[in-house]
């Protein structure tokens, strides 16, 4: 695909991975892409997606495939098997997608943790991945009287959630199965931001690049942290002994002369005198 501009291969498959936060719509909008019932979605307490699964289907001609997720931003997993897991989207949708769609309904309070979400992204992804990616909001039937644009504009941190993906977002209105004109505008920004990216897509190894720089990161910090806390414990431990580690290397460095003094005075002895100097030493020091 390097080379050729997107316009020219308009008529390619595109790869979509879905990401967002357990129970935004992710299974929904994967649904409402392909139109058809492909992925498990209902409203429940807990997480209705557990697995990573990959669906397609032909659109307007074109090869459509799109990767649903378990909304991983709220695990507790350990970040080893996170990657691994997180590893997967990126192999399900081989060579690499073309869009990753990160899912927010338009009734969720955007707080803090939300608008640090394409962060988290990027710090799974490496940080070419927010040039591959577009914000769909979902439960677009729910919005009362003004229209998401306006919402955006008002919004501060709304706004910054938004151009942190470059300024792309969507509106998805999943209860709406029959409306493919949201489907095919959908595309149509997809296929604009691939054409901004010069028709590349995100590969694996972009993912691979990423997964060693955070490996060398964790690597770096924890040797830090080591360095850290030996020095804190040496302090710690000097702070308390010092005095008493100084009066021992004292009495040593006493002893140690001592030792030579009494050796000079025996060697004086054996030859019949000990010299006034090996005299005087031993008195200040017993
Ligand atoms: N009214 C309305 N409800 C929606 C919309 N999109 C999704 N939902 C509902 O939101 C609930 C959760 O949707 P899911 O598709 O299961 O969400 P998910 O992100 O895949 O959830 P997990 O798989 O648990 O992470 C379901 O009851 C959907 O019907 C929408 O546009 N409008
Ligand atoms: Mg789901």
């Amino acid at each position: 695909m390097k080379g050729v501009p997107w316009s020219v291969s308009i008529s390619a498959g595109i790869r979509i991975v879905l990401l967002g936060q357990t129970g935004v719509g992710k299974s929904a909008c994967g649904n409402t892409i392909l139109g058809q019932k492909v992925f498990r979605s209902a409203s429940r307490m807990n997480a209705v997606t557990t697995e990573y699964s990959e669906k397609h289907a032909t659109i307007s001609g074109r090869s459509v495939s799109v990767v649903d997720t378990p909304g991983f931003f709220d695990t507790e997993m350990r970040p080893g098997k996170l990657m691994t897991e997180i590893g997967k989207s990126v192999y399900l949708s081989s060579p690499g997608p073309h869009a990753f769609i990160i899912v927010f309904p338009v009734n969720m309070r955007i707080t803090e943790q939300e608008q640090q979400i394409p962060q988290q992204i990027e710090m799974m992804f490496g940080e070419e991945v927010l040039k591959y990616s577009i914000i769909v909001f979902t439960r677009g039937d729910l919005l009362e009287e003004e229209p998401i644009e306006t919402l955006i504009e008002k919004n501060c941190t709304l706004r910054h959630l938004v151009q942190q993906c470059g300024g792309r977002f969507h509106i998805f209105y999943n209860k709406d199965e029959n409306n493919r004109e949201q489907v095919n505008d959908l595309l149509q920004k997809i296929d604009s931001m691939i054409e901004q990216n010069g028709g590349e897509h995100y590969s694996n190894q972009m993912f691979e690049d990423a997964q060693r720089y955070r490996r060398e990161e964790e690597e770096r910090k924890l040797r830090e942290e080591e360095e850290h806390s030996e020095n804190t414990e040496f302090t710690k431990f000097f702070t308390k002994y010092g005095h008493h580690l100084r009066m021992s290397a004292f009495a040593v460095g006493r002893y140690e002369l001592l030792g030579d003094v009494i050796s000079a005075c025996v060697v004086g002895v054996c030859h019949g005198h000990v010299t006034q100097h090996a005299q005087t030493s031993l008195c200040v020091m017993l």
